[in-house]
């Protein structure tokens, strides 16, 4: 079995003390840090499927989530944001109701490396939080919102639709997950809208250069 191989196995297994020497042993085998992280959000997908499925249940998920979170810390440095100037402050958490983070803070750290000072405020964030962060962090250029579960997508165009109309300007609103469309993202009035961490990071240099 190769280096990534035993990754994704112990990830799928929720092993969390193995998994990040695992991640060590194949990066040193001359795995990419992106290839290695691909490869744990495939085991993600296949975690999802089997609890359609029901062959296992919410404690698989979560321990399968910490496990992949404690590898996702070893390949954090080599994602990390070079000396270019900052391009203001992001603002970034998981909407209201839904406690998703794995997602959410790989675009976050995708984002970092493209450049943003980021404000995380992690799951469960009410549309009232958002604006606070917005209003008490200085130089807050863009919010992104995620949200993974069809249930609280209401609670995302309850988020945009606050910060739009809470008065303060000169930021971008920019949304995603696995539920979220294109469509459903201009429909709610965000101003950007990416499928995955990397394209968030492009969009979200695009949304603030203009
Ligand atoms: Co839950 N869960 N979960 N879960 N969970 C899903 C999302 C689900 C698809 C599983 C399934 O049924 N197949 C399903 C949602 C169905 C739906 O609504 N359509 C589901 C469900 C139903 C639930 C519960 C309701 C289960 C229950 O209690 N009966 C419950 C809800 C709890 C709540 O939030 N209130 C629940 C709970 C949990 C755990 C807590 C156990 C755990 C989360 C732990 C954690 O995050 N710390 C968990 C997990 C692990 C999953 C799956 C298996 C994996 C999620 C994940 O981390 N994926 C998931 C199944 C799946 O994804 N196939 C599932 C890997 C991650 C890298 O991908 O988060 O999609 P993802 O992020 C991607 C993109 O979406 C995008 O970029 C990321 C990667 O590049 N992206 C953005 C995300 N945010 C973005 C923001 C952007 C741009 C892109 O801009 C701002």
């Amino acid at each position: 079995m190769s280096k990534i191989e035993e990754v994704k196995a112990m990830v799928e297994a929720g092993k969390s003390k193995v998994v990040p020497g695992l991640v060590q042993e194949a990066l040193a085998e001359g795995n990419s840090a992106d290839s290695i992280l691909q490869a744990m959000i495939a085991t993600m997908g296949v975690i999802g499927d089997k609890f359609s499925a029901g062959e296992i249940f919410v404690p698989e998920m979560l321990v399968a989530a910490k496990a992949m979170a404690k590898g996702v810390d070893v390949l954090k440095p080599h994602f990390s944001a070079d000396s270019r100037p900052s391009l203001g402050t992001c603002v970034i958490g998981t909407v209201a109701g839904d406690l998703h983070d794995i997602g959410k803070n790989l675009v976050a750290m995708m984002i970092e490396s493209a450049g943003f000072d980021v404000v995380n405020l992690g799951v469960d964030v009410s549309a009232a939080k958002f604006v606070e962060a917005v209003k008490e962090n200085k130089n807050v250029t863009l919010v992104a919102c995620s949200g993974l579960l069809t249930t609280t997508m209401p609670a995302m165009k309850e988020t945009v639709q606050t910060l739009k109309s809470c008065g303060e300007t000169g930021f971008k609103v920019i949304v995603g997950g696995a539920p979220v469309s294109p469509e459903y993202a201009a429909s709610i009035g965000a101003d950007g809208f990416a499928p995955d961490a990397g394209s968030a990071a492009v969009k979200a240099v695009e949304l603030v250069k203009g």
